[in-house]
């Protein structure tokens, strides 16, 4: 008998099914995690190594100096057919190490055993001391040519484009940590122009903790875990953070934006990025200008709700990742629009009365308007993890002509750290010719030699004057200007500016400008945090704090603590204007990529799915169907079971159905269940709404859905709706969706 047929039968068959949950899949929902779509089966032939996914991109495929190869970006990758050694020897055999005998002891001249293992055992590299979890893409940027006449910057110049790699990061956590806490998120762009890499090694937050470069190893060392037990990961309610940030105040200012909002955002798509420090531009006249660069998302600026975020750290700590590489995934690119603020170069460096040398000021948008200069869009996913988001490495003395720095302590300080953190995280002097990190530009800079040289440098004199290679390379006048600004005479003291001493108006200006409800959400942060402390001095200093910032600011935090509310030590100036570009509440965004979850109930048809799925998808959003199993459900597919979906991931919740308790709906099962004995609607999906509706989200339902609203006793509430059809739900969903949240749903009890 043939052996093989009953198991090529059974093969068949489950490859059909496979193949068949795949076609109602479609390649529209993001997520597939390789360009071939596996058999159930181990494969037997070669198939040679897979493509790239579509959405996938790489470093450009430059020499280690910039020279153009013109090879495909695959080359880089693996090929051929056969397991090879590093060397390209084809292997028999790499399950078994070479023994005496089978049971014998592993012999010494395996060489293919220790390349393997001493390769596997050095695959890691340190991680970053700060930033050192994040996320990046690549992209492209053009410039409208509207900074042409402060600066010569080529990139700049109308109509350019410019590819780009962009690395985003929370600072605190490790590189396994949660990417939903609150925290700081890095946002750093490398822009590979003509005219050599230019790195804006920005921030979601515009201002910084520190006005000098050389408490960095303070705040950090105080904003990490407690070096004795390596607690807390990734988050600042710990005592050490607050004890640093209450006894140096010039770091209320960036700790009030990490308690708002922006400390959790939605999503890196969701985020602003600033430059934080002054640039000095400097245009072809020869003319300079003081700017601070603004990246501004299309899609408006977004947070999560605190429990949220606190509930996707643990259910789906990849949350920004995800989002980011999915939105990619699905043709809703991440897009920002850069901009500048531009200030006159004067000889104080002030402007309206604000040190633009003091990295904990901002300067009001209102008082000085971000000018729109070029658009950022992210189109690619990297083909590998490692080789682009580890190891690409920024560098605020990655400057192009026409781009200086300033006398900004934090910024000279940036200027030295950047390069010496590379050489032990990327193994010595030579990490700019890692391939994410090579510029476009012609390399020709007679550094030579050292550790992991790629180049082959020809030429005998790297040394200038020469005349052995024909004096080459040579200097030229349209190089990088050191722009020769004027050094006021001064002694040599290890002293700030007086104007640093204002640690407290624009803590106050931030709270001013906030939303009644975002002045909620900063009380609770504030609470919250300092409650996770153990030290009552620490949170009575941080109290006596808010005091200078906010009297009901102070008064509620202080009662959250259970402490007394004392008076203010920093006298309060007269009436501070609020700056509206601050609140993120108000106005309406695109919903791109926004994730649409849809409860349906198999028992009862799927009325009206099809048609909401399909209206989601040309919105350019993306649905997913929740229901109590997985695979196919009357011909729609189904991305999420009761068991697997959870509130947090879901921008909005469309209800297509009252499903009845699933067979796993049991607390033994899936703790979710909770305890009640006979529901009427699966528990999960009570769950998921009840969760949905807390967090300030649009719900909708059609037919039976509108009975889950009433179980969940939500029906007639705002921002919670009840239609004839799905399209009707739809229609009444959507603007709600582009507010983002139903704000209105929690009156506010502060003014
Ligand atoms: Fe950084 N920072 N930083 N920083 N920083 C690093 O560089 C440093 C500061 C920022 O995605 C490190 O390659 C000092 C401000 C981002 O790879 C290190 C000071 C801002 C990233 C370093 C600052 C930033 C870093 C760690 C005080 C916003 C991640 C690994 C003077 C404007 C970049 C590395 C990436 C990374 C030093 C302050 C943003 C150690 C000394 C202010 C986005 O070199």
């Amino acid at each position: 008998m043939d052996a093989s047929k009953p198991a090529k039968k059974v093969k068949d068959v489950v490859e059909a099914a496979a193949a068949k949950v795949s076609e109602a899949l479609g390649d529209r929902i993001p997520g597939a995690p390789g360009s071939r779509t596996p058999g159930v089966e181990e494969p037997t032939t070669p198939q040679g190594p897979p493509p790239p996914k579509s959405e996938q991109d790489a470093p450009e495929t430059v020499t280690p100096t910039g020279a153009p190869t013109g090879a495909p970006k695959v080359s880089k990758s693996q090929q051929g057919d056969y397991l090879t050694t590093s060397q390209g020897a084809r292997l028999r055999d790499t399950d078994h190490s070479l023994k005496a005998g089978p049971r014998g002891p592993i012999l010494l001249q395996d060489h293919h055993f220790r390349e393997k293992i001493t390769h596997f055992d050095h695959e890691r590299i340190p991680e970053r001391v700060v930033h050192a979890r994040g996320a990046g893409a690549h992209g492209t940027f053009t410039a409208y040519g509207t900074a042409s006449s402060v600066t010569k910057a080529g990139f700049l110049a109308k109509g350019k484009e410019t590819q780009v790699f962009v690395r985003f990061s929370t600072v605190l956590g490790s590189r396994g940590s949660a990417d939903t806490v609150r925290d700081t998120r890095g946002f750093a762009t490398k822009f590979y122009t003509d005219e050599g890499t230019f790195d804006l090694v920005g921030n979601n937050i515009p201002v910084f903790f520190i006005q000098d470069a050389i408490k960095f190893p303070d705040i950090v060392h105080a904003a990490k875990w407690h070096p004795d037990r390596e607690i807390p990961q990734a988050q600042s309610a710990h005592d050490t953070f607050w004890d640093f940030v209450s006894l140096h105040t010039e770091a209320q200012h960036h700790t009030m934006w990490n308690m708002s909002d922006r400390g959790i955002p939605r999503s890196y798509r969701h985020m602003e990025g600033f430059g934080v420090h002054t640039f000095r531009l400097i245009n072809e006249a020869g003319e300079t200008a003081l700017a601070k660069f603004h990246f501004k998302p299309k899609l408006g600026v977004h947070s999560l709700d605190w429990e949220e975020a606190q509930i996707a750290a643990g259910v789906d700590p990849d949350f920004h990742r995800r989002d980011l590489y999915d939105a990619i995934e699905a043709g809703a690119f991440p897009e920002w629009e850069l901009g500048l603020q531009i200030f006159p170069d004067t000889p104080e460096e002030t402007f309206a009365g604000i040190d633009l040398l003091d990295p904990t000021k901002i300067v009001p948008e209102e008082l000085a308007p971000v000018q729109p200069v070029g658009k950022l869009v992210l189109t690619g996913v990297p083909t590998n993890f490692h080789a682009e988001v580890e190891q690409v490495a920024f560098h605020l003395g990655h400057l192009p002509p026409g781009i200086d720095v300033t006398n900004d302590p934090l910024l000279q300080g940036r200027l030295f750290s950047y390069l010496d953190t590379q050489l032990s995280r990327l193994g010595g002097p030579n990490f700019m010719q890692i391939p994410v990190n090579r510029p476009h530009a012609p390399v020709n800079d007679m550094l030579r030699d050292g550790l992991h040289q790629h180049a082959v440098h020809g030429g005998v004199a790297p040394y200038r004057p020469n005349s052995l290679d024909g004096g080459n390379p040579f200097t030229t006048d349209d190089g990088f200007l050191d722009i020769p600004v004027r050094v006021a005479e001064a002694p040599k003291v290890r002293a700030n500016p007086a104007s640093f001493d204002d640690h407290y108006s624009q803590v106050r200006l931030f709270w001013r400008s906030m939303t009644p409800v975002e002045k909620e959400h900063i009380i609770r942060a504030y609470t919250f945090e300092l409650g996770k402390c153990y030290e009552q001095a620490i949170k009575e200093r941080q109290v006596a704090c808010l005091a200078n910032i906010d009297p009901v600011l102070c008064e509620q935090v202080a009662t959250g603590l259970g402490l007394p509310v004392p008076a203010p030590t920093v006298p309060f100036e007269d009436e501070i204007e609020p700056s509206p570009a601050l609140s993120q509440v108000g106005g309406e965004y695109p919903p791109d990529g926004r994730l649409i979850g849809i409860v349906v109930d198999p028992a009862a048809g799927l009325d009206g799915v099809a048609e909401a799925r399909s209206a989601i998808f040309s919105a350019g959003m993306v649905p997913l169907v929740i229901a109590p199993h997985g695979g196919v459900v009357d011909g729609v597919p189904v991305q999420r079971t009761f068991a697997t979906a959870r509130s947090i991931e879901f921008d909005a919740i469309l209800l297509a159905g009252a499903p009845a308790p699933a067979p796993d709906a049991a607390p033994a099962r899936d703790a979710k269940a909770g305890a009640d004995s006979s529901p009427l609607v699966d528990p999960r999906v009570t769950l998921l709404v009840d969760e949905a509706w807390r967090h300030a989200k649009a719900i909708a339902a059609w037919g039976a859905g509108a009975d889950v609203l009433a179980q969940a006793g939500i029906s007639g509430t705002p921002g919670v709706i009840s239609a004839d059809s799905a399209t009707a739900a739809l229609t009444e969903l959507q603007p709600l969706l582009a507010k983002h949240r139903v704000w209105h749903r929690f009156p506010a009890t502060v003014a």
